[in-house]
């Protein structure tokens, strides 16, 4: 189970989902073809998979080697592949944005370097390497909804693969944090779903989400765009109890 993550997902924004994965790992295919990652002497440090539609996608081969779920997917959710998600062959890299990590309708595969060589979206300004960073999201209350005064269920989700979610946290009007509940854990490379009751009064209300992850990040509060490795800053939803 993996949440991949698009890179121009803005904040609150719906370029993120989660699916079951099934493949061949990648550390054991470029084992076979004796391939050494960086950190035991390999001389590429870069993993440049290209696909039928002209894309190339570089990913550090010391990530796909690290013991993650990196893996060439022949089929998700129990399915083949669909067309629209890389059928027949694709990688998927949990903890990447997809750009660099998640080649559809694979061709084939060359060692190379960073030095040496620019994938598709490092040539038009994004950057070479891009881990994904720890976000959360509202998705209900909708913005600018109208729930009645009462209990109002705040819920959403958090994610930060490869580290995992420890702790989401929701805010009304600027005011103190208060600790969501968590549903399981299904694997750190997995979003987590997270719910807070709120008491809510009548008017109008700004509500914001933060996650902390397993490494004891918080999210920044700081309003970053896409461009070049990720989008940062808190999810905000303004409602009007009536
Ligand atoms: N061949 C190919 N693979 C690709 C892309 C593409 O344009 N062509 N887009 C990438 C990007 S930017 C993302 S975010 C993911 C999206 O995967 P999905 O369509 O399964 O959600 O595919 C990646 N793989
Ligand atoms: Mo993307």
């Amino acid at each position: 189970d993996i949440t991949l993550t698009c890179v121009s997902n803005e904040v609150g924004g719906p370029y993120v989902g989660n699916a079951r994965w099934i493949g061949v790992r990648l550390a054991d295919l470029l084992g076979e073809a004796g391939v050494e990652p960086p950190s035991k002497g390999g001389p590429a440090d870069q993993l440049v998979a290209r696909s039928v539609d002209g894309m190339a996608i570089g990913s550090p081969v010391e990530t796909v080697m690290d013991g993650r779920d990196a893996m060439l997917a022949l089929g998700m959710n129990g399915e083949p592949l669909p067309f629209d998600h890389g059928f027949p062959v694709r990688m998927v890299v949990p903890g990447l944005y997809g750009y660099v990590s998640a080649c559809k309708w694979l061709q084939d595969l060359e060692l190379t370097t960073f030095a040496d060589y620019d994938a598709y979206w490092v040539k038009r300004s994004w950057s070479r390497r891009a881990p994904i960073k720890t976000e959360s999201r509202i998705d209900t209350p909708r913005p600018f909804a109208s729930p009645e005064p009462g209990v109002v269920p705040v819920a959403g989700v958090a994610w930060a693969q490869h580290r995992g979610i420890a702790r989401v946290e929701v805010r009304v009007d600027g005011g103190d944090w208060h600790t969501a509940r968590l549903a399981a854990q299904d694997t750190k490379d997995t979003w987590r779903q997270w719910v807070w009751e709120w008491r809510a009064t009548t008017g109008s209300h700004t509500l914001e989400v933060r996650a902390t992850d397993l490494d004891g990040y918080t999210q920044t509060e700081k309003r970053v765009g896409t461009v070049p490795d990720g989008a940062t800053g808190w999810h905000s939803v303004v409602v009007d109890v009536t």
